[in-house]
């Protein structure tokens, strides 16, 4: 198996944790984003959506989503397991993802790719580029910062978001939580439980990969 990686970025991170809390040790090749190494004709051969992160396995196949990558993990490597564990905390675990991805990820990647001089062009990913359209910098970040209180009553009193047990949904708001400083924003000081929830996922060993 190959993991085709970039370290700073958020989305193959959401896959790199999941890979560390499973235990597994998978060879990686560094995609550089800021080179724009994903326009190249050799890793457009990889995944021509552009992106990573990018699963290959040893007959060839591969994975070019986070879903795409974790799903795969999930069924051939299911201890521990972190998509639910009964039917009920499954469909737990994949709505709070979508939930997650559209409103928070979603939120911070719209405000980010819209403003900063970097992503010039590079509004949305993918191999074709569209300009930046800066008005949706101010909707993105209100949208980051109206996350939070949502978090903050999903995590409740629980340990984790779906109870007693760690998933990939606290994998992605962990992340989340990461990724939003890049617009400058932080955890509200009425939102108690995510800091709490913080101060734990953090000291996962996972979290530092
Ligand atoms: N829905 C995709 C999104 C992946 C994605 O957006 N990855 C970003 C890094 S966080 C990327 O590859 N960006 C390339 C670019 O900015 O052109 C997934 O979950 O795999």
């Amino acid at each position: 198996m190959k993991f085709y990686d970039c370290s700073t970025a958020p989305s193959p991170k959401r896959v790199r944790m999941f890979i560390a809390e499973k235990g597994l040790d998978i060879p990686t090749v560094e995609i550089n984003l800021r080179e724009q190494q994903q326009l190249t004709p050799e890793f457009l051969e990889v995944n021509p959506h552009a992106t990573v992160p990018v699963l290959e396995l040893d007959d060839g196949a591969r994975l070019v989503t986070t879903a795409g990558c974790r799903a795969y993990l999930e069924s051939a490597h299911p201890e521990p397991p972190l998509m639910g564990r009964t039917p009920l905390e499954r469909g737990q675990v994949a709505d709070l993802i979508s939930r997650i991805e559209t409103d928070a990820l979603g939120a911070v990647a719209e405000c980010l790719r819209n403003t900063a001089k970097a992503m010039k062009d590079r509004g949305l990913t993918g191999p074709v580029n569209y300009a930046q359209i800066p008005e949706l910098g101010a909707r993105g970040r209100a949208r980051a910062e109206r996350f939070f209180p949502q978090l903050d009553r999903l995590i409740g009193d629980k340990p984790y978001l779906v109870g007693d047990v760690f998933t990939a949904a606290d994998i992605d708001a962990f992340i989340f939580v990461g990724f939003v400083k890049w617009i400058k924003v932080d955890i509200p000081a009425d939102c108690r439980n995510v800091a709490r929830w913080m101060e734990s996922v953090s000291s996962r060993r996972s979290a530092g990969v």
